[in-house]
């Protein structure tokens, strides 16, 4: 046996590395010898933090030897690789996670309790890795999910910010940011690389020469550059025995910095600089849909694209690999606009780097990339100036203007003649800059929408100039979501129930759901369904008092609304509705024992700086306190606000709830995926016709999801004769009262003007038409309570809800891609 140096190597060198035994003696010592070497503490004297620490790198060990063999298979069969480029993964905790792939969750509580520690208080130490804003972010970690249980090579590359996702709190009903210093207990989950570090340049300026060849080149001149240092973290298949990976790269700067402290003698101005390189990878910008189109975003975005890229070229293919075959060995799949620099990075390495034709390049470029698009507000599409661009990538704008011209030149010869048309689809807008999602189309070997209803607006709306010239590039992938994390670890009871009833294949095969529908008749199976959502209400009444202090009252209807807040979204308009009831009960249009006892629960971060969210917010909590306190409503109606809604949250609460709040405008949700996983729970959905709405309701039926509001074409409509909501407020007597009644002062100690901000935008701006929808909307909450009030029904519905979507499932989303954009096969 050889080893790297090509010498002879002692025969245990090769051998493959074994998994400490799957016994929970076995695991024991592994724990404790991790808990002495690694924490350097005896078990009598170790902290919660070491016993956690130990845990976590036990739990690694037993996936090592998978990791390893993964990464050997890749290296001696070189297949076809998904390089997944994503600005932000919203992974979770880690834990119960690796304990569910390597099937040692209950060896590892019973070894633990031998130790006279219990693992939940383990569970809770870990501090989950935000580094992502919401559906966009938390679907990159499904679908790395599901592609390892798939058993399909895929690297998942992205940026390991220092400070996630900020921590919400709420000081006098108002969000207060605090930094997510996600770090700073330690981070088990991870293998830095420092020696396999890449260089990252920036700015200067561009040079012509002549080559030997006597072909004119280009040669940048960069101005700065920084380090980027890979950490690795396993992506463990589900009892499959594969591990994938992630890399994410973080800022570091170069040894020149340290040259400058040397020869300036300056060392603050020194320090200040590395500063200014580690600033890149500092922070998540906490912007969900909206991008800010600031320098250092740009700058993170080149930064990990470029790292992603040197990376793979560099270490992933062979000696001598001829780059033009490229397209076989990778598809790196473009997860929106944000690593869509990618594109003339390639086309750079190819022609500079690698002395490649135009066209040579921008062929192998192009069947290397495919593009996902998110959403469908044009305010979210990025667009970087090209000063900006230039002044940071002079090489990529200069590629860009020729990607542009070859382009455009195909555009003419489509329609010739037709200018305006070719000036409609520039890359290059001459008012704004650089459109990133028509480079990404024009790129891209596919173009993919995120669910039915969005694939077609995006097609006929968005890009509509792009799929009249290229209309098989256009298709769709309708999201899905990971049923280990959001059903097999976050519904204990609901997956021991199911795995009793059909069997445990539903894990890795979601459909098989189907398989439960005629239980939905069976009373026992209802009556023990009944008792799991129950005992899951408890479960987050247990938590939620712990937590924040919050009372969830018992035999209540949970209605949930947890997701980003915008104005898209509506969460303006679930407060209508409870607005609505309280004013009716207060002014004695209905008595307080007609209202069904509910709780409804929001959990939501604002972008820090998005005024109306933030406002939204402020409002929420301050209705909530004085409903909550009001005793005119006998307890039958409260709002539950906890702060921080995140990954860990969400396994908690989705499962248990009732009702599912997905209420956006028609047309503006892309597809969502909440709605997917508190389906899949047994929750009915209350929702529009938008996103995956529309793909849930037909596949449980009309008769098991409260349908409600305009659709897409009314909504298009509407707009087009000129929208006024305050004809609405005009018109309708229940909703002046409710409006009037938040201008009253009730929630506000008096001060009339406190929420004009909110009451004003809806009576005269209500961009997303909450006023028009308000009418059916109360319509169909009245349809809930009257269907809530026949349990039987109501367990029934919610029982069909999960047995009919299994469609949703990440694995299948994976399917659809492997399919119809990356054309390849899992590696078995
Ligand atoms: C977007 C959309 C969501 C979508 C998610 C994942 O707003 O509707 O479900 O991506 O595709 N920015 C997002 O979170």
């Amino acid at each position: 046996d050889l080893g790297p140096s090509g010498k002879p190597t002692h025969p245990l060198a090769t051998a493959p590395v074994g998994a400490p035994p799957h016994s929970v003696d076995g695991f024991v010592k592994e724990f404790l010898h991790e808990l002495n070497t690694n924490q350097g503490v005896p078990l009598s004297l170790s902290s919660v933090n070491d016993q956690y620490m130990a845990l976590a790198s036990t739990v690694r060990n037993y996936l090592m030897a998978r990791w390893l063999e993964t990464n050997r298979k890749v290296h001696e069969n070189k297949p076809k690789t998904i390089g997944y480029l994503s600005a932000e993964y919203l992974l979770g905790r880690q834990l119960g996670n690796a304990l569910l792939a390597t099937d040692l969750s209950d060896i590892a509580e019973k070894g633990l309790a031998l130790c006279g520690i219990d693992i939940a208080t383990l569970r809770a130490q870990e501090v989950e890795p935000g580094l992502g804003n919401g559906g966009l972010g938390r679907l990159a970690a499904c679908f790395i999910d599901s592609l390892a249980t798939m058993d399909v090579p895929c690297v998942g590359y992205g940026i390991r910010y220092e400070y996630g996702i900020f921590r919400q709190t709420f000081v006098d009903g108002r969000q207060v940011e605090q930094p997510d210093t996600w770090l700073s207990l330690g981070s088990p989950w991870e293998f830095p690389h420092p020696e396999a570090s890449v260089q990252v340049d920036f700015g200067g300026h561009t040079e012509r020469y002549i080559g030997e060849d006597g072909r004119e080149r280009v040669r940048w001149v960069p101005a700065w550059n920084v380090l980027g240092v890979p950490y690795n973290y396993m992506v463990p298949g589900y009892l499959n025995g594969r591990v994938n990976t992630l890399r994410l790269w973080s800022a570091q700067a170069t040894k020149a910095f340290d040259l400058q402290i040397f020869n300036s003698g300056d060392y603050a101005q020194a320090v200040r600089a590395q500063t200014f390189a580690e600033n890149i990878s500092k922070v998540l910008y906490p912007e969900d849909s909206t991008p800010q189109g600031k320098e250092l975003r740009l700058q993170q975005q080149y930064f990990f694209v470029a790292c992603s890229l040197r990376d793979f070229i560099d270490h992933s293919l062979e000696d001598g690999f001829d780059l033009h075959n490229l397209p076989e060995r990778v598809t790196f799949q473009l997860n929106d606009t944000h690593p869509v620099i990618a594109v003339p990075e390639l086309m750079r390495i190819l022609i500079d780097e690698y002395d490649f034709e135009w066209d040579e390049a921008w062929d192998v470029t192009r069947r290397c990339f495919a593009y996902t698009c998110h959403t469908l507000l044009p305010e979210a599409l990025e667009v970087w100036p090209t000063d900006l661009l230039g002044r940071l990538l002079p090489r990529h704008l200069e590629l860009i203007y020729q990607i542009n011209d070859h382009f455009l030149a195909e555009v003419r010869e489509a329609f010739p003649g037709d200018e305006l048309r070719a000036h409609h689809m520039s890359i290059i807008s001459h008012g704004q800059g650089v459109r990133m999602a028509f480079l990404a189309t024009v790129a891209g070997t596919k173009v993919n929408g995120v669910a039915e209803l969005h694939s077609q607006l995006l097609r006929d709306k968005v890009l509509p100039d792009f799929s009249a010239l290229w209309p098989e590039k256009f298709t769709n992938v309708t999201n899905g979501v990971t049923p280990r994390r959001f059903v097999r670890l976050s519904n204990p009871k609901l997956s021991e129930l199911i795995n009793d009833t059909i069997g445990n294949g539903w894990v890795t095969d979601l459909e098989r759901l189907k398989e439960l529908e005629p239980y939905a008749d069976d009373p026992e199976f209802r009556a023990q369904f009944a008792e799991i959502k129950a005992w899951n209400k408890h479960r987050i009444a247990d938590l939620l008092r712990a937590r924040d202090g919050i009372d969830l009252p018992d035999g209540h209807l949970v209605d949930v609304m947890v997701k980003r807040l915008h104005e898209y979204k509506r969460q303006s308009l679930k407060l209508l509705h409870i607005v609505s009831l309280y004013e009716q009960v207060l002014s004695g249009k209905i008595a307080a024992s007609e209202v069904t006892p509910r709780t409804v629960v929001f959990g939501s971060k604002a972008a820090p700086g998005y005024a109306m969210a933030k406002e939204t917010i402020h409002l929420i909590n301050k209705v909530a306190a004085t409903i909550n306190a009001d005793p005119i409503l006998e307890g039958r109606l409260k709002i539950a606000f906890p702060a921080n809604y995140n990954v860990t949250l969400a396994e908690k609460l989705i499962p248990a709830a009732d009702l599912s709040e997905q209420i956006s405008l028609a047309g503006m949700e892309a597809s969502g995926t909440g709605n997917m996983k508190f389906a899949l729970n047994g929750a009915l959905t209350i929702g529009t016709d938008d996103g995956a709405n529309v793909e849930i309701r037909k596949l449980v039926g009309d008769k098991h999801f409260f349908l409600f509001g305009m659709s897409e074409p009314e909504v298009a409509e509407l707009g087009a004769q000129g929208y006024n909501p305050h004809s609405y407020y005009d018109a309708n007597p229940q909703l002046k009262a409710t409006l009037d009644l938040i201008s009253s002062g009730v929630f506000s100690n008096g001060d009339r003007h406190l929420f004009d901000m909110v009451v004003e935008n809806l009576k005269n701006q209500d961009r997303f038409m909450a006023l028009a929808d308000f009418d059916s909307y109360v319509a169909a909450q009245a349809k809930v309570e009257e269907r809530y009030a026949d349990q039987d029904s109501w367990m029934r519905s919610a029982i069909l809800n999960m047995a009919r979507t299994g469609y949703f499932s990440s694995d299948r989303s994976m399917r659809d891609y492997l399919q119809r954009i990356w054309h390849t096969t899992p590696m078995l």
